[in-house]
């Protein structure tokens, strides 16, 4: 924890940059779940910051949920939170998803209108020049646990009104006879930058997953191009393969 090499003047507040290097520390394991963490003072030595910052960083990690404080013996690393394992092959919803493991789903919007369409949607979606999008770009939480961060593209006569959304998608372009029945996925990885992580309570940097989904309708047209960035340390997804012929 030498402070020298990590403490930047550029790099923001002291404490958040502490912060950040104690969550490293977790996400690599160097602080091992239930792990204690030296009290206080001894923090404050160790890094040659006042006992002001390290409690003030302390704290936020409470309030991420990777420590808990225990009255009287301290702090702890708190046992990681189990991975939701998703299937590969049915083209599900989220809010489905995560119902079929008991767990309910809630989103904050971060963006939900009608836009200029990006050039990877004006490709994905088959747009026409001009032509606008309905988007919808959430938060995803299941169990007050925040999961992914998922942005949807839909060309206009498929949702006209994307203030409809008001929990499923997929439930609403059912109910308009529209839900997709095919889907093309693309996963890739990434680190998080610094909003996504942060959003996602989670390091800047971590690993996270990047999933580009482009449904189709019965008659063949697209229905959605999707761009989720799911945590890396929430989701294994598990595909079944079979011999080929
Ligand atoms: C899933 C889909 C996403 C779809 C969303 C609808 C992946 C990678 N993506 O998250 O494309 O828009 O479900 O969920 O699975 P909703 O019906 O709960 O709104």
């Amino acid at each position: 924890l030498d402070p020298e090499q990590w403490l930047s003047p550029s790099a923001g507040p002291r404490y958040v940059q502490l912060r950040r290097r104690l969550e490293q520390g977790i996400a690599d394991g160097v602080l091992p779940a239930n792990s204690s963490l030296p009290p206080e003072r001894e923090l404050a030595d160790m890094t040659d910051l006042s006992r002001v910052t390290v409690r003030k960083a302390i704290h936020e990690l409470v309030e991420k949920g990777l420590i808990i404080q225990r009255q009287g013996s301290g702090s702890f690393v708190r046992e990681a939170e189990p991975k939701v394992e998703q299937s590969l092959s049915h083209l599900t919803s989220f809010t489905q998803d995560m119902s079929r493991r008991g767990m309910e789903t809630t989103s904050s919007w971060l963006e939900r209108g009608i836009f200029m369409p990006s050039p990877d949607e004006v490709i994905a979606l088959a747009l026409s020049t001009g032509e606008s999008v309905a988007r919808i770009t959430r938060l995803r939480e299941a169990g007050g646990r925040p999961m992914a961060i998922e942005r949807a593209a839909l060309p206009l006569d498929i949702l006209p009104n994307p203030l409809e959304v008001t929990t499923s998608l997929y439930e609403l372009l059912d109910a308009s006879g529209q839900r997709p029945v095919r889907a093309v996925q693309k996963i890739s990885a990434v680190n998080l930058p610094a909003k996504d992580a942060e959003l996602l309570g989670v390091a800047e940097g971590t690993a996270g997953l990047s999933i580009k989904r482009t449904s189709f309708l019965e008659n063949g047209r697209v229905a959605e191009y999707t761009q989720s960035l799911y945590r890396g340390d929430a989701y294994d997804f598990v595909a079944e393969l079979r011999l080929s012929n």
